[in-house]
C-alpha cells in the first residue's frame, strides 16, 4: 500500500465517523434559507455542498486547504494534489513517491489515440479531451471492484487509484491532442525523471525555455481546483455521486468547463485580445481601448476575462499570473502581454461606469492565455485543455474525498414554474 494510501485510510475512518456524527446530531438544523431569486438564478450562494478540498471567499479568493492560493504558487502540482487530497503539506519523499506513481502510469494505450485520430479534423481539442478520458472508463478498477462486490467503506480505494492513473495519462493525452491538432501529430516520449508539470510542458513540445516549464507548474498550480459549486467541479461530483467511476465523472467535469461562461472563458479571453491587436495594429491608446470595450458592450457581448460568479475582488490567481508576465515578459516587445496590461487598467473604471457587473476586476482567465502564447503555445482553441489537466486535479480529490466520506447521492428538489408560483403565492 502507497503511504498516500496508507494516510487516507486513516483519515477516511475519521471523515466518515464525522459525518454520521454530524448527519445524526443535526439532521434539522437550519444553515440558511433559499430566495427564488436563487432558485431562478442558478441556485446561486445557496450553501448545499460539502467541500474540504479548497474554498473561495468572494473577499479574497481562493484558499486550497486554506491556505491562500498566492502563498502557494511555486509548489509543484504533485505537492498540491496531495495537499488537495489529505490537508496536509508532503514530504519531499512523500512528493517523489506521487511523482513516481504518476510517471509509473504514463503511458497512454493506444486505443486512446486510435480514438482521437478517428474523431472528425475539426472537432474542439475538449471535445478530443473529453472522449479520451471517457474511453479509458474500460479499465476502471473501481468499477471492477464494484462489480465484484467491494464494500461501502472501501469504495473510494479504488477511485484514488484510478485518479492516480488518471492523473499519470492525463498530461500526455492532452499533450498527444496538441500535437495531433496544431502540430504533425508526432508524439514526444514523456521522462520518467521529470516532475509531472516539467514533463508536460517537455511532452507539448512547444519551448525549452525553463520559464515556460515554471509557468506550466505554476498554471498547473493555479488551476488544481476552485471549491465545489462551480459547474465543472459540482458536474464531476454529481456523476460520481451514482456511483460512477472517475472516467465518467471527469469527461462530464470536462463537458461543462468547455463552456463559455467558465473554463472556455480562457480562450475567448486570447481571442478577445487578438481582436484587439489586429484592430489596432499593436498596444492601443487607453483611450481608444475604452472605446473598444464599450463598442463590445454596446453590442452586447461581455469582457472577457472580467467579473466572477463568486469573487467581489481581483482574483489573486490572475494576481500571480500578471506577475509572472510582468517579472518575465518586457510589454515593449510583445503586444499581446502588453494589451492585456492596457486592459487590466482600463477594463475595471469601463464596467463600473456600465454599472452592471458585480466584480469588475480581472479573473484567472485574463492573464493566463497571453503568457502561454509569449512562450509559442498559440493556439488558443487548446487553452480550455491546459485548464481540464489542472482542474482534474482537484475534482479527483473532491470525488475521492466525497466517497471516502460515504457522501450520498446528489438529489435536489426540482420545481414546476406552477408549484413555484404556487409557493411564492403569485
Ligand atoms: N462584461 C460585461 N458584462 C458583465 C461582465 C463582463 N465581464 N461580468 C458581468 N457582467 C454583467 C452580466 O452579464 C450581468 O448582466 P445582465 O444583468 O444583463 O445579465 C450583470 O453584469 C451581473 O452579472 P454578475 O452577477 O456580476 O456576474 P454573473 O455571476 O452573472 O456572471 C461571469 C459571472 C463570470 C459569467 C461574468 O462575469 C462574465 O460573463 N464574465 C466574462 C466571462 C468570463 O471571464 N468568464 C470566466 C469566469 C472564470 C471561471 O469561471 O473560471
Amino acid at each position: 500500500m502507497s503511504v498516500l494510501v496508507e494516510k487516507m485510510n486513516v483519515l477516511a475512518g475519521h471523515f466518515r465517523e464525522e459525518r454520521k456524527a454530524l448527519s445524526k446530531a443535526h439532521e434539522e438544523t437550519k444553515i440558511g434559507e433559499v430566495t427564488a431569486g436563487q432558485v431562478l438564478g442558478g441556485m446561486r450562494g445557496i450553501p448545499a455542498l460539502v467541500c474540504d478540498t479548497s474554498s473561495v471567499n468572494a473577499d479574497e479568493g481562493l484558499r486550497i486547504r486554506n491556505i491562500p492560493i498566492l502563498d502557494l504558487t511555486t509548489k509543484l502540482p504533485e505537492e498540491i494534489f496531495w495537499l488537495l487530497l489529505t490537508g496536509e503539506h508532503p514530504t519531499s519523499a512523500e512528493v517523489e513517491e506521487l511523482r513516481a506513481e504518476f510517471a509509473n502510469h504514463a503511458d497512454i494505450p493506444d486505443y486512446v489515440f486510435d480514438v482521437l485520430k478517428a474523431m472528425p479534423a475539426d472537432s474542439h481539442p475538449m471535445t478530443m479531451f473529453s472522449t479520451a478520458v471517457l474511453v479509458m472508463g474500460r479499465e476502471s478498477k473501481f468499477r471492477k471492484q464494484y462489480d465484484e462486490g467491494l464494500g461501502k467503506n472501501d469504495l473510494w480505494k479504488p477511485m484514488l487509484e484510478d485518479s492516480i492513473i488518471l492523473l499519470g495519462r492525463i498530461t500526455g493525452i492532452a499533450a498527444a491532442i496538441y500535437r495531433l491538432k496544431f502540430r504533425d501529430g508526432s508524439r514526444i516520449a514523456p521522462d520518467p525523471s521529470l516532475d509531472w508539470g516539467a514533463n508536460y510542458a517537455k511532452m507539448l513540445g512547444v519551448s525549452d525555455n525553463p520559464k515556460f516549464t515554471e509557468l506550466i507548474r505554476m498554471y498547473l498550480v493555479l488551476h488544481s481546483d476552485h471549491e465545489g459549486g462551480n459547474v465543472s467541479a459540482m458536474t464531476g461530483n454529481t456523476v460520481s455521486s451514482a456511483l460512477s467511476d472517475i472516467y465518467y465523472s471527469i469527461s462530464a467535469a470536462l463537458n461543462g468547463l468547455a463552456g463559455p461562461l467558465h473554463g472556455l472563458a480562457n480562450q475567448e479571453c486570447l481571442a478577445f485580445v487578438m481582436e484587439i491587436y489586429e484592430h489596432f495594429k499593436g498596444v492601443p491608446s487607453d483611450e481608444d481601448l475604452k472605446k473598444f470595450a464599450w463598442d463590445r458592450l454596446n453590442s452586447g457581448q461581455v469582457i472577457p476575462g472580467y467579473g466572477h460568479a463568486v469573487l467581489r475582488v481581483e482574483d489573486p490567481r490572475f494576481t500571480a499570473f500578471y506577475n509572472f508576465g510582468k517579472a518575465n515578459i518586457d510589454t515593449t516587445q510583445d503586444p499581446i502581454f502588453g494589451i492585456v496590461d492596457a486592459l487590466y487598467k482600463v477594463i475595471p473604471g469601463v464596467l463600473t461606469e456600465q454599472g452592471k457587473a458585480k466584480n469588475v476586476k480581472p479573473n484567472v482567465d485574463a492573464a493566463s492565455g497571453s503568457l502561454l502564447y509569449h512562450f509559442g503555445l498559440k493556439e488558443y482553441d487548446f487553452y480550455t485543455v491546459m485548464f481540464g489537466v489542472s482542474r482534474a486535479m482537484g475534482i479527483c480529490a473532491q470525488v475521492v474525498l466525497a466517497r471516502a466520506a460515504g457522501n450520498g447521492l446528489i438529489r435536489p428538489k426540482g420545481l414546476t414554474t406552477p408549484q413555484l408560483k404556487k409557493l411564492l403565492g403569485a
